[in-house]
Parts: structure tokens; sequence; C-alpha cells
């Protein structure tokens, strides 16, 4: 079936169709072709047929092909909200938006008037008026881009590509449909959940031993210190300067032994030079990206003129992640995998020639630069997760990276790339970091501060007060700007940054028990309003206002938006300080109970001995939640050594019964004292601590 519509183009239905699962059903266009497309980089499992798509099926992608691009238009009807699509800039609901699949480094999101930033994900998520939802993912890593109007168009310079439709009852279902089909994240250690100091770049490492010192001062909880470029000898990967960081495992220990992590950069580019190992080893194995002409390509980045592994291919991959191996020996707990766009210097793309070669291996063909830009991060992170897995092998890997490709949560987390300290940067960062959770990457933040330019007291304080709320909290600023450290504005900002820091670390039993839920079921850790009631259309274009989970929502200071959910979400204060006008409010959901543990001044002094449950009861008395612990790190939870509570609270007349019980895993480790904080419309009312798993206290 062919109609010719126009000049050069030709619209088909699709040519084959099959449902992979329930409620998922697999496009693809005629003329097909595999070997340009898969194995894909999004599935965890190659897509199979289980069955004819049914006939009264909606949502039917129309292909065609217009100027030479391959296009998918998908009509979704009227009424329907737009989400997810990833790593965006601009406003979280994503009607009228168009974005462009060419992962570039985006200075203050400015590339392409920000249509353009360091990842791509080519999925939308659509939901209607009724609350229902779906998702489209078009299987391509082409150059390519979607604009969503009344139709999702999705067009690509590369070969017709297949498309994915997810159609499920609630947006929530929609997200745990993408992680069967994408993966799940892995649980990340516990000490990456806490509060991390970042600059580019803290050097000589006396200058990193004074951080990680004035961070203890201070009583600023805190669990990493990160590495930026300056730590290397000339910008070389896996080398360190002999004179600025004469003893990284000194270092290391250093920070170690004062409950500090210690996670440095690494880039993909290798400087081209003999007798530096790393580049040494590249050419006999033939390992570099090559021109068009067939020699390595030479793009220049921090060292120099590089050359750029082809992690296309299985052998270099696998060789990338032999590199870690004595890297990691030094005390490194966590790497940091930046500029691999790639991001290349004095050229006016910013990247490699669309016509460089790629090799791939393991089923995947040989091809452009224009097919394979899109997952370079992607293949160096997995690379890189792998290598270093196979270096500490007990523990959990934690890479970020920057660049990223729909799939690769499953090897790094991520951050929102080179922001600015400027209040719409702040107020962006909300919507970004919720997109990129609606699009399976729940573990994601940004540059708290801001990146680029001057930071100002009340920025600094403002944005710690609610990006402490975010999965991944990070300060960070960039070469050339002034401090931004919590101490770095006097007294008053630091007390500020203090409180907020010191609230993260009260709520990390519920934090972490959201990162195993996002683990299980990929829900996102941070959620937009709406999730609150799908059905009330005032909530779906609320981006000041947020959920942590589901049972928390945060209303940043600065906000003046007004739409909430409906319900008694009651106000909630974590620690008795005096009002400083910049913390964010927080509310509780009726029916909810959130475990709060005593202050903690980083993850390894952490514990739940001591345990909080701030009750909230619905309007029938009850309220519930699921407590998940663990080590923390290593992989013994996956045999058992984990901890799972139920926490149920109801009301007989006048008196309220809360009781915690294990329901699950073999790990005793439990709180041995509890209390209850009662949360009323007007103030927590807090019952005396006791011993047992069951607190009984009357209401009044
Ligand atoms: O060309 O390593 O986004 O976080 O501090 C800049 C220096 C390279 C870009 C990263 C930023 C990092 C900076 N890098």
């Amino acid at each position: 079936m062919a109609l010719t519509i126009g000049i050069g183009m030709e619209l088909t239905a699709s040519e084959r169709s099959y449902m992979n699962s329930e409620d998922v059903a697999v496009f693809y266009p005629s003329g097909y072709e595999a070997a340009r497309h898969e194995p894909s980089p999004i599935f965890m499992n190659e897509l199979k047929s289980v069955g004819d798509v049914p006939a009264e099926w909606n949502l039917r992608p129309e292909f065609s092909t217009s100027d030479g691009k391959s296009v998918a238009r998908i009509p979704v009807g009227k009424g329907v909200d737009f989400y997810g699509n990833g790593e965006v800039s601009g406003p979280l609901r994503r009607n009228g938006r168009e974005v462009r699949f060419w992962n570039t480094d985006a200075p203050k999101y400015e590339a392409d008037e920000g249509r353009r930033l360091y990842q791509s994900h080519p999925w939308v998520m659509g939901i209607r008026q009724d609350g229902t939802a779906f998702g489209v993912i078009a299987d391509n890593t082409w150059k390519s881009s979607v604009s969503l109007d009344e139709d999702i168009v999705f067009e690509s310079e590369g070969p017709a590509f297949r498309v994915i439709v997810i159609e499920k009852e609630s947006p929530a279902e929609v997200l745990r449909a993408l992680a069967d089909l994408t993966g799940h994240i892995e649980m990340p250690p516990l000490w990456a959940l806490g509060y991390q100091q970042c600059r580019w770049s803290y050097f000589p490492d006396t200058r990193v031993k004074e951080i990680a010192d004035s961070l203890r001062i201070n009583r600023i909880p805190s669990d990493v210190i990160w590495m930026d470029i300056d730590y290397m000898d000339n910008f070389k990967i896996f080398t360190f300067d002999k004179e600025k960081f004469p003893d990284p495992i000194g270092l290391n220990d250093y920070l170690h032994d004062r409950n500090f992590k210690a996670v440095y950069m690494i880039d993909p580019g290798i400087k081209v030079e003999e007798g530096y190992r790393v580049d040494d080893q590249g050419p006999a194995a033939d390992y570099w990206v090559k021109d068009a002409s067939g020699k390595p390509y030479v793009g220049e980045v921090w060292p120099g003129p590089c050359h750029f592994p082809d992690f296309t291919r299985p052998e270099v991959r696998e060789w990338w992640g032999t590199l870690y191996k004595d890297y990691m020996a030094t005390g490194i707990d966590g790497v940091w995998n930046d500029m691999n766009e790639p991001a290349i210097f004095n050229v006016e793309t910013s990247t490699m020639p669309e016509d460089n070669r790629h090799l791939g291996g393991d089923g995947l063909a040989p091809g452009p630069h224009l097919r394979y830009h899109n997952v370079y991060g992607y293949n160096m992170v997995k690379a890189s997760r792998d290598g270093i897995l196979a270096a500490n092998p007990d523990k959990r890997p934690f890479v970020l990276t920057r660049s990223n490709f729909l799939g690769g949560h499953r090897y790094a987390a991520t951050w929102t790339g080179d922001n600015a300290s400027d209040p719409a940067l702040m107020k962006m960062s909300i919507p970004m970091t919720i997109n990129l959770g609606l699009s399976g990457q729940p573990f994601n933040g940004p540059d708290i501060g801001g990146f680029f330019d001057d930071c100002t007291p009340e920025l600094l304080a403002q944005w710690t007060s609610m990006g402490v709320y975010f999965p991944f909290v990070r300060n960070h600023s960039a070469a050339g700007t002034r401090s931004q450290e919590p101490w770095a504005f006097g007294p008053e900002t630091l007390e500020s940054c203090r409180t907020a820091i010191n609230r993260r670390y009260r709520l990390l039993p519920y934090i972490y028990t959201l990162f195993r839920e996002a683990y299980e079921d990929g829900m996102p850790v941070m959620r937009p309003l709406f999730f609150a009631d799908v059905k009330d259309p005032s909530l779906r274009s609320e981006q000041e206002a947020f959920l942590l989970g589901g049972d928390l929502m945060v209303v940043p200071r600065w906000s003046e938006t007004t739409a909430r959910p409906s319900g008694e979400w009651n106000k909630i204060v974590l620690e008795d300080t005096p009002d400083d006008g910049f913390q964010a409010n927080l509310y509780q959901r009726p029916g909810s109970i959130i475990p709060v543990a005593e202050l903690s001044q980083n993850t390894t002094e952490y514990n739940t001995d001591r345990l909080t449950l701030l009750v909230n009861l619905d309007p029938e008395g009850k309220a519930a939640r699921r407590i998940y612990e663990d080590a923390g790190d290593g992989f013994e939870f996956r045999d058992g050594e984990y901890a799972d509570y139920t926490v149920t609270a109801s009301t007989e007349g006048n008196e309220v019964t809360v009781k915690l019980s294990q329901t699950e895993g073999n790990l005793k480790k439990g709180p041995k004292s509890l209390r209850v904080g009662f949360v009323t419309p007007t103030g927590i009312k807090y019952t005396p601590w006791t011993k047992g798993d069951t607190v009984v206290f009357k209401k009044m």
C-alpha cells in the first residue's frame, strides 16, 4: 500500500507490525534494513513478536520519505499533553516543541536555540485528558529530530526506522513498560545520594584536602569531592600531574579517612603522543575512530590533538575497561565521563565529521559517524562501567556521564551539563530533571549554584534549598568564576545551605527507598506534580512545585504558582531552625508515612537506629509506606541481604496505632528506637521514643 501525496514523498502504512508484549506494539516501515539499526542500543532484549497488533489498536505510525529524510508521523488525536523527550531545555510540557537528536556540547543550552543538548532520547510520552497515557520510541540512532505539534513527527537523516508504541492506563505504567523494554538502573551506592562538592578544578591536592576539611569544619553533611581535569598530567587521561597530585593514593586515603569518596574525571580524547602509554596502545590494535579516508581521526580537545576510541567495537570497549584497573586501585571511588558527545574544539560543528568511520562488531555493522554519533557517549560509559566493575567487583560502580542515549541509564547517572548562575536556569533545572526521569533516567540533577558566571549569595541559598530534593545533588562551578562552596558567601548563606543539606540527610531513608523503586520498576525519583492526580488538568503544566517520590511535595520558596493536588497535604518542617526565607516548603501526602533519620554528617555515619515516622493520615485515618534498606554498597542485597519494612498507621476512635514490620529480606538492621511525628495542619506532634516496633498515641 503506497499513496503518493506530493513530489518525492510517499506515504506508507507500516509494512509489518507485531505486539512485543501486552500493550507494546512494534511497527516497521517498508524497506526497513535491520543491519542499519540493529542491534539496538535501546532495548535490553531484541524485540520479538508475541502476536498480531489487534485491529482496534489506536496509535499507528505513518512512514514516509521527504527531502531524502525518513519520516514517521504518529497521529495522536486531540487533547494530548507531551512529556519526556529526554534531556531538554524549556518547559515541562513539550507541546509545540522541537528537539534535535545530535548530541552537542551546549553551553548555557544555547546551541540551536536550545533544541539540541548533550543527550538524545528519541522518546515521547503522551497523556490524554482522562489520564490514560502512551509512549513512543523511534528506534533510531542516526541524526534526527522530533517535533510535537498536533502529531508526533520523527525525521531522520538515516534510513527508515521502526517505531514502538506503548499504550497504558497511566503515565506510571508507561514508565514501567519503558523500563521493562530498556532496562532498569542499577542500585547506586548510598554515598552517591549524599551532597557532593565539585569545581573546575580543585588543585593541587592540598586544596582538595582544604575543601574536605572545610566541609567538615563547617558541618556541611557531605560525601563526595570531585576532581575535574586539572589533576591530570597535561590533560592526559589515566595520568596524574606529578606536581599538583604527586600522591593520588595518599590523597584518596586522606579523603576516605574523613568519610569522603573521590570521583575523578575521564574524557574520551587521548592525547596523540609517542611514549604516552594510553596512546601507544591504540595504533597496533587499530582502536581509533577513522576519518573518511580510513586514517585515524585527530581532533583537538584539552590535551591538544587527540585520538578517539571507537567504542562501537567490542574489543575497544574491553580495552578501555582494562584502563580502569590500576586507576581505580589508587582509591578512586567513582568516575566522571565528560566531553563524550564527543566535543571537539576549533571546528564549527563542535564534533567529529559526520563521515568519520566506526567499525562496529558483535553484529553491529560498520557505519558513519552520522549513525554512531549519538551513541558515542553511551558506548563509552557502557565500557567504563564494565571496566570499573571488573576493577572493583564488590562495589557498585558510580559513573556520571555528560552524553548518553535512550537506554544508557543502565550504565551511568547524569547531570544536565553546563548551565549558569542564573535564576532562570535554576528554575529550568526542575522541568529538565523531571523530563529526564520521564524518559527512563531517574538519576540526574543540575550543577547547583550554576556552572558559568558568578553565583550570588541569594542564588546559592535558593538553589541549594530546593536542589537537595533532586535525585543527584552536586554543587559545581566553572574555572574563572567566583568560589561557590556553601561557605563562600559568609555565615548566612552557609547556614541556609547547611539547613537544606541537613534535611537531605534526614530524608535518606525515604530517598534510598525511592531509588530502590526506580531500580525495581522504573519509577522516577523526582516526579511532576501531576503524578499526584493525573486527571487534574490544573497540574499538567506545573513546573515549579514538584514531587520527590509520591509522598513529598516540594515548593521552592521563590515559586509563585498555586496549582496543588487536592487533599490535605500538610506542611512538614524537618528541623526547627529559624526561617531564613530560602528553604523550600515541604508538604506530605495524606495517607503517607515518611521515614526521617537522625542527622548524620555523611553516609558512612548515617544509620536508621533512631527513626522518626512522619504520619499524615488520610480521611479514613490510615497511612502506609515501604522502607527499604541494605548495606548501601556491594551486591549482597541480590542474595537476600536487605530489609524491606512495611509501616502502617490505623485509627480506632481517637487512638492511632503505627506499626513497623520487616516483610522481606535477611538483613537484621532495623530501627532500635522509633517515634511518630503526627502531621497535622498546625504542625508536627512528636511521641516519645520507644524501643518496640509499635507506637500508639492519641490524636488530639
Ligand atoms: O570544556 O572539565 O561540562 O562540568 O567542569 C569544558 C571541565 C570541559 C565541561 C563539563 C564541566 C567541566 C568542564 N568540562
